[in-house]
């Protein structure tokens, strides 16, 4: 909601990063020629040169071409060639997922791109019948974004945000469980859209642990069996479908135990710019994809709520970056500029006071399918324009 001129920037501290990895989906819209162009242009950038990676999903696997790439900028192009049953591909590094493309039906594509260290890597397809192929990664960088102090201070501010963000998602959802487990149904529906709020803020970074956030933000169609069901939206079931908070004491103790956990972890993270640059794009698509349809709180429907939180983290990201961006793409800045405005500004139409269930705005059972294009296609202006960050700073 904050224009973005007006968030606050933190100037240069060069302190060294290493980055643990995170976040994200596509960054569409860079043709790949920017390397070029600038090492044309720029001697000092000359070693600065973007692998081309294309990941091809089928039902047997999802094998990188070329499977070993030098170390620097890679992109990755994802394809689902046939694939039913298979939509999504994810680089991992261990355990920690740090760059992914999903919702991809067959015959789709869309790209994220990564700065990568020498090591190796798997490439995961969940449901494939070879889910993990191993991709290497070769050689020191002759290029880092660690050079540039710019970029180091943008990995540092939007560190410290993710991380206060968090202290108050923890602080916010003990008060919501505690009213579960209290049977105060009504107060609980009223502070679960003020813990709800710093979830959607700072949701990239906490699908880096993927079972964590499907634990924690997970939908009824994601589980396997009803036990799996938990978190945040089987409570939203139980306030506003069931209306009944019986048996609900057991998810509310683990939303919180997961709240915390998230906390821990996220303490320890450190971003890479792309992967910052991504996740504004994951979290821009995120409110096209489960806000505008009322997929993801479709018991208590307080849908803009969380398309509030979502322009809120996509915004920080995107600020973190403006400075550089500034220097880079000037005209992109512009265009950023302009269509954030104008999400922000078809999101206040529907602001009141205090507002259903006191999120600040009205219940989106009463937005018309009319008005929900309209959002839609101003949305997606604008994630088109922070899909191109990523090839930018890479
Ligand atoms: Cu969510």
């Amino acid at each position: 909601m904050n224009p973005l001129a007006n968030h606050r920037r933190a100037l240069a501290c060069a302190a060294t990063v290493i980055s643990a990895g995170l976040l994200l989906t596509a960054c569409g819209g860079d043709k790949g020629n920017d390397a070029k162009s600038s090492a044309a242009t720029d001697v000092k950038n000359a070693d600065a040169k973007t692998s081309n990676v294309t990941i091809t999903i089928t039902d047997k696997d999802c094998a990188p071409t070329p499977a070993t790439v030098p170390a620097g900028a890679v992109k990755f192009k994802v394809t689902n060639k046939d694939s039913a049953k298979v939509t999504e591909a994810e680089l991992l590094d261990g355990g920690k997922m740090l760059g992914e493309k999903e919702n991809l039906t067959p015959g789709l594509s869309g790209d994220f791109s990564l700065t990568l260290t020498a090591g190796t890597y798997q490439v995961y397809c969940p449901g494939a019948g070879t889910d993990k192929t191993a991709f290497k990664v070769t050689g020191a960088a002759a290029h880092s974004w660690k050079d540039d102090p710019a970029l180091v201070a943008a990995t540092q501010s939007y560190a410290a945000w993710i991380d206060g963000q968090v202290k108050q998602e923890v602080a916010a959802t003990d008060a919501f469980t505690a009213a579960v487990k209290a049977g105060k149904l009504d107060e609980a529906k009223l502070l679960y859209g003020k813990a709800r709020i710093f979830y959607e803020r700072i949701e990239p970074t906490a699908e880096i642990w993927g079972d964590l956030d499907g634990r924690i933000d997970g939908r009824a169609d994601d589980a396997a069996t009803p036990a799996d069901f938990t978190g945040f939206h089987r409570i939203e079931q139980a306030l506003w479908q069931t209306k009944s908070l019986a048996g609900t004491a057991k998810l509310a103790d683990q939303l919180s135990a997961d709240t915390h956990d998230l906390y821990s972890k996220v303490r320890t993270v450190e971003y890479q710019p792309a992967e910052i640059a991504n996740g504004a794009t994951d979290l821009v698509n995120e409110i096209q994809s489960s806000k505008i349809t009322g997929e993801e709180e479709r018991y208590s429907h307080i849908d803009l709520l969380d398309f509030e939180g979502n322009l809120a983290g996509a915004d920080e990201a995107v600020n973190a970056l403006l400075p550089v961006l500034k220097t880079k793409d000037p005209a992109l800045v512009a265009t950023l500029t302009e269509r954030h405005q104008q999400t922000a500004d078809a999101l206040a139409k529907y602001v009141s006071k205090p507002g259903y269930e006191q999120t600040g705005y009205v219940d989106y059972r009463t937005v018309t399918a009319a008005q929900r294009r309209t959002l839609s296609q101003t949305v997606n202006a604008y994630a088109e324009a922070v899909s191109k960050i990523a090839g930018k700073i890479a």
